[in-house]
């Protein structure tokens, strides 16, 4: 293999901030270029361009002027967002994945996407829901994701392109704010938490979903892009899954190391966003294919998040 030359878009959300910085373990900051809307300020020591993704004419620049290897395409609206707006999601999540995939064919450069649980809907099985199965989805984001999934899977048998994909669980991390998701808020309750020792959750405390901890998620996603392509069985994208847990339990966690803690529960809109979601992810796939584990477990995950999240308030920053 040889120089690679990585571009990440939508390199300033949740999985971005992190993936970036874990990137520029192994790379200088001249092989990394991420890409910015133009209100968004620069925070990284890494190539930064500026403009919208979406746009074909601006990445094919970015891609020919830097010479680009390795696309990480994570610009996209998460579900409530694209409930908010179905247009624009498919638009920003469709429209912009199919302009990455096309250049990417152009320039025979490799690209990874994230998929999402929201790929599955009401008629999935629930429980260890497996890899292959019903894909009904009930939300514009799942829409985007199972669509997405067979495009680029479509791409491989066609063009023969290299590009690989997770269906990320909820993702917790606090590096950077958390999105306009569903998942989201067992991002939100550590900052109400540690600011007002108390959290009015949007879901009810028995919804219990697929989790996962950033660390293991930018590790898997590394892990599947290192793997040799004769690996890579899944195409379309790979059940991700760590741990999976009920607000009620994440909250008894959060209590174990601040009893004064307290949450009110307040079921909203994105009930039924959830409620159309599994429980727990069948990920052996991705454990035969190319040694998927993961390491943190709920304790774990909720110690490093109240430290992190606290130390970051203490610095002032969001
Ligand atoms: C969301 O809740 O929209 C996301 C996701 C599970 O893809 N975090």
């Amino acid at each position: 293999m040889g120089k690679r030359k990585i571009l990440v878009t939508g390199a300033f959300g949740l999985v971005g901030t992190d993936l970036v910085s874990e990137l520029r373990k192994k790379y200088s900051a001249k092989d990394i270029v991420v890409t910015a809307h133009n209100t968004i300020r620069d925070g990284f020591d890494v190539i930064v361009e500026h403009g919208d993704v979406t746009d074909e004419n601006f990445l094919e620049k970015i891609i020919k002027k830097h010479q680009i290897t390795d696309v990480y395409h994570l610009a996209g609206l998460l579900s409530v967002g694209s409930e908010k707006d179905p247009q624009l999601a498919w638009r920003i999540n469709l429209g912009g994945l199919k302009t990455v995939l096309d250049l990417a064919v152009k320039y025979k450069v490799k690209v990874f996407w994230p998929s999402s649980i929201a790929a599955f809907g009401p008629t999935t099985p629930k429980e260890n829901t497996p890899q292959h199965t019903v894909l009904e989805p009930t939300t514009m984001y799942g829409v985007n994701k199972v669509s997405g999934e067979l495009l680029c899977q479509y791409y491989n048998l066609r063009y023969g392109l290299d590009v690989r994909s997770l269906r990320y669980p909820g993702l917790i991390a606090y590096k950077a704010p958390p999105g306009d998701g569903t998942t989201e808020y067992s991002v939100h309750i550590f900052y109400a938490a540690l600011k007002d020792k108390k959290y009015t959750c949007f879901l009810d405390k028995n919804s219990r979903l697929p989790m996962m901890f950033i660390d293991d998620a930018i590790k898997g996603t590394l892990q599947l892009m290192a793997a040799p392509p004769e690996k890579i069985t899944i195409r379309t994208s790979y059940n991700f899954a760590a741990i999976n847990f009920t607000p009620e339990e994440l909250v008894a966690e959060i209590k174990k190391n601040m009893p004064e803690f307290t949450c009110e529960y307040k079921p909203d809109h994105r009930q039924k966003i959830a409620d159309s979601w599994p429980k727990s992810l069948d990920d052996s796939q991705a454990k035969k294919d190319w040694d998927w584990k993961p390491e943190y477990d709920l304790s774990k995950m909720t110690k490093v998040m109240l430290k992190e999240v606290s130390k970051k308030l203490r610095s002032g920053s969001k």
